[in-house]
């Protein structure tokens, strides 16, 4: 690997101690760029630059999350940010190739074309598409470009892919979502753990130690998931679910609680509504016809039912296997069901937590890049959150639009014309939505496409113009914990190239549009100053949270109304966030996958992620040691499902789905369910996995059905023979 050019501070480091080739020292204290563990580290870059001779090395900090650990995906994040493939400079296509373009052009021929766009179409036929790995400030930032520069409805981001289903499902039954409810530190408390959906050994391996110490404590853990993983050998008991079909497993839990008498009902009675419907719709329920719909034995969904229910404290924890289908928002409320009516919740060991995903999943989804957002988890469409914000930004709550769609739905708008342009910042979203190749058609008909990133993604691809970003070493900001503490990550490497910062490129546009006044900010400490006012009193309240805090107290959690009070570590001990202070119970059907199988597509493919790589792998592919670990991507099968169609160990398979398909090579292993397949969703084009997806939405939070859709597969060669 070849590193970027040169690094002009390491020069003149080095002529200031004396001169030519003289060893010098960068030390950044940072925190990891991928999930939302935010593991802290510092990495300390030296060498000598003048002769190409750069050296990294990392070691972890400790931090309350973290304790001090890293996984190899941390302790490899310096490689991207470092590589020479990071675009260094404003690229416009001119005749299908991309030309380095000065920042002054680039933003007058963006906003020349925006301005054209709106003006034939009106400022609706903008969109922006924003992410969750993208700092609060910046998050916050593109929110309120969207409202007060472009004033257009049309903004979604990628965290509606990842949290949509847990947050709505969070917010209507507790009243509020915030990821965990609980600190970290309560899971050692829990006497049964319940994983639904979630594989932390390889997507937040730093947490794993808080699983072990309490299964060493004696803890029983439940694993729902329809393979073995990393997670699933810590369980005493893995319910190998088909896919799709939790809500109905948690009806066979509940009624099973119900059975056995294990509803708790004091605290039923006193701090929930909607029991008696609940119990009227369980007593329908029959646990072996669930045993069938779900392929779980019934014996085991009494027994895991059983062991919550009696044990003295216990934690459901929730992630995309269980929220990233067309009824997630459904599934949750099942799985929070299950909490409630055990009444374990707001006490010490006991709560429910929707397992962040990425960095700034948490924070990102708080503050307005979501359709129907503005900060502080406020809604555009309640005129007294609109009038509250508008004063902060000092508008006419009249100015600011209304709600606009999810962000596949964006694409869809995009592929029909109504949205002309786009801008996307911190996203890829030709390989993470679903049905891709409808995505990657829609990115191609745009009249205009803008494309903020670090490097040449798939997107980035198909753009009209690339600006070039600062990566996690160069730019500073807050970003929220999966605990939902919030963090500050300083940033001590400057740009390299031309590269900006996210929320310097908005400033920019901003002026151009003629909305500058509304974006004067110096550095991001200003933004989080005025996020801190937009979001005061809303539920998710930073007002309290200051940089100077965090830097003293390594964090703080949300809500923090206060400057002087502590944030809430554990929530709802004796109260929920709703106006009566009470949680929602709901009665939830046995719902089903959007797509069954059939003859013509007898399998059902799953998706998710492997330890090495990050989401779409732009960034974890440019890591020599992390893309050498998963070099390609792979479908993994049950040996009987291999022989039914002809397949074996490193053979290369033709995956296809009513949408497309893909060639990936066999994974043969028993740990599946036979009748699922599964593959990873980190590389694209011809490995796509979302070629194969299904559009299909959750009718509540239009979360896409990624974990579920049905596939046939065929032998890419049919004469083994040929097979390289
Ligand atoms: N290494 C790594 N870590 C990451 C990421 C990454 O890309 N790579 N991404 C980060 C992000 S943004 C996120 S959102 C999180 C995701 O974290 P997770 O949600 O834990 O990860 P996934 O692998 O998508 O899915 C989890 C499990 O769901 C299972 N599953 C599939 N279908 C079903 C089903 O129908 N029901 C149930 N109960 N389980 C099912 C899968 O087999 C898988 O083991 O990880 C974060 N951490
Ligand atoms: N089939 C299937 N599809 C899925 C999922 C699944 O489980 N299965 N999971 C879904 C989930 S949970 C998620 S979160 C999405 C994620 O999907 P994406 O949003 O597409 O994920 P990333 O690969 O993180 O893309 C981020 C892009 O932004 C760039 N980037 C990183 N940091 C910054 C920054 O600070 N600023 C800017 N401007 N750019 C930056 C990166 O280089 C990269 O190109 O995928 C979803 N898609
Ligand atoms: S990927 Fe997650 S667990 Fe691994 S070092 Fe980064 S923040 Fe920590
Ligand atoms: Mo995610």
């Amino acid at each position: 690997m070849r590193l970027i050019p040169t690094i002009p501070y390491l020069y003149e480091h080095a002529a200031a101690d004396g001169g030519g080739g003289v060893a010098t020292a960068l030390v950044m204290e940072t925190q990891c760029p991928f999930c939302s563990v935010q593991c802290k580290m510092r990495l300390t870059e030296s060498g000598d630059s003048a002769a190409g001779e750069v050296q990294y090395s990392v070691e972890a900090k400790p931090n309350r999350a973290s304790e001090g650990r890293l996984c190899v995906k941390g302790m490899n994040a310096y490689q991207h940010a470092v590589s020479e493939d990071r675009i260094l400079y404003p690229l416009v296509k001119r005749d299908g190739q991309f030309e380095r373009i000065s920042w002054e052009d680039a933003m007058a021929l963006i906003v020349s074309r925006f301005k054209q766009i709106a003006q034939e179409s009106g400022v609706d036929a903008i969109g922006l598409y924003g992410g969750g790995s993208l700092t609060n400030e910046t998050a916050y930032l593109l929110g309120k470009f969207a409202r007060v520069a472009l004033r257009s409805k049309y903004i979604d981001y990628n965290g509606r892919f990842c949290m949509s289903a847990a947050a709505s499902a969070g917010s209507k039954a507790l009243g509020l979502d915030r990821g965990l409810t609980n600190p970290l530190s309560d899971i050692a408390l829990a006497k049964c753990i319940v994983l639904a959906g979630t594989n932390v050994a390889e997507c937040q391996p730093t947490l794993m130690p808080y699983f072990t110490r309490a299964k060493e404590n004696g803890t029983f853990i439940i694993v729902i998931d329809p393979r073995e993983t990393g997670t699933s050998k810590l369980a005493d008991l893995h319910l190998k679910v088909r896919p799709g079909m939790d809500a109905a497993l948690a009806n066979g839990m509940l009624r099973s609680l119900l059975d056995e008498g294990l509803v708790d009902e004091a605290f039923v009675r006193e701090r929930t509504r909607g029991y008696d419907t609940l119990r009227a719709h369980l007593m329908e329920q029959s646990v072996e016809e669930i045993a069938v719909m779900t392929g779980v034995p019934a014996d085991s969904i009494r027994r895991a039912a059983l062991t919550f229910g009696k044990a003295s404290t216990g934690m459901v924890f929730t992630a995309r296997g269980v929220e990233q289908q067309t009824d997630g928002y459904m599934a949750v409320r099942n799985l929070l069901n299950l909490v409630l009516l055990t009444g374990k919740i707001g006490k010490a060991g006991c709560g429910y937590g929707a397992i962040t995903g990425q960095g700034n999943g948490q924070g990102g989804r708080e503050h307005g890049q979501k359709a129907d957002q503005l900060p502080g988890y406020r809604s555009i469409e309640n005129p007294e959150h609109r009038a509250y914000v508008a004063d902060v930004w000092g508008v006419d709550p009249n100015e600011l639009p209304g709600k606009g769609v999810s962000a596949y739905e964006m694409m869809e708008k995009a592929y029909e014309g109504e949205i002309r342009a786009l801008l996307v910042m911190g996203s890829n979203p030709v390989v993470s939505n679903p049905n891709a190749s409808l995505v990657q058609a829609a990115m191609e008909r745009l009249d205009l496409l803008v494309v903020a990133d670090m490097f040449m993604s798939e997107t980035a691809r198909s753009a009209d113009l690339i600006l070039p970003v600062t990566a996690y070493l160069e730019n500073e900001g807050t970003l929220t914990n999966l605990e939902g503490r919030v963090l500050l990550r300083e940033a001590h490497r400057p740009a390299p190239g031309e590269a900006k910062h996210d929320w310097r490129i908005l400033c920019d546009l901003a002026e151009g549009l003629g909305r500058g006044t509304y974006f004067r900010y110096e550095h991001a400490e200003q933004i989080f100053e005025e996020l801190r006012l937009a979001s005061r009193g809303g539920t998710a309240d930073y007002y309290g949270i200051t940089y100077d805090r965090i830097r003293r107290e390594e964090g703080v959690y949300w809500p923090c109304p206060d400057t002087e009070g502590e944030g809430v570590g554990r929530m709802f001990e004796t109260s929920f966030a709703h106006a009566d202070g009470r949680a929602e119970l709901i009665a939830v059907d046995n719902h089903f996958p959007a797509e069954l199988t059939d003859e013509a597509y007898p399998i059902y493919l799953t998706t998710g992620r492997v330890l090495s790589h990050y989401l779409t792998g732009v960034q974890t592919r440019r890591s020599h040691t992390l893309a050498s670990r998963d070099f390609e991507s792979f479908v993994e099968m049950h040996p009987k499902t291999a022989k039914q169609y002809g397949l074996a160990e490193g053979k290369l398979a033709v995956l296809t789905s009513r949408r497309g398909e893909i060639v990936v090579r066999c994974r043969i292993t028993r740990t599946i369910r036979e009748d699922t397949v599964f593959v990873p969703m980190h590389w694209g084009d011809s490995q796509n996995v979302n070629v194969l997806t299904n559009q299909a939405l959750d009718p509540t939070c239009r979360m896409p059905g990624f974990k579920v859709c049905a596939v046939s597969i065929r032998p890419f060669i049919a004469n083994p023979s040929y097979e390289m």
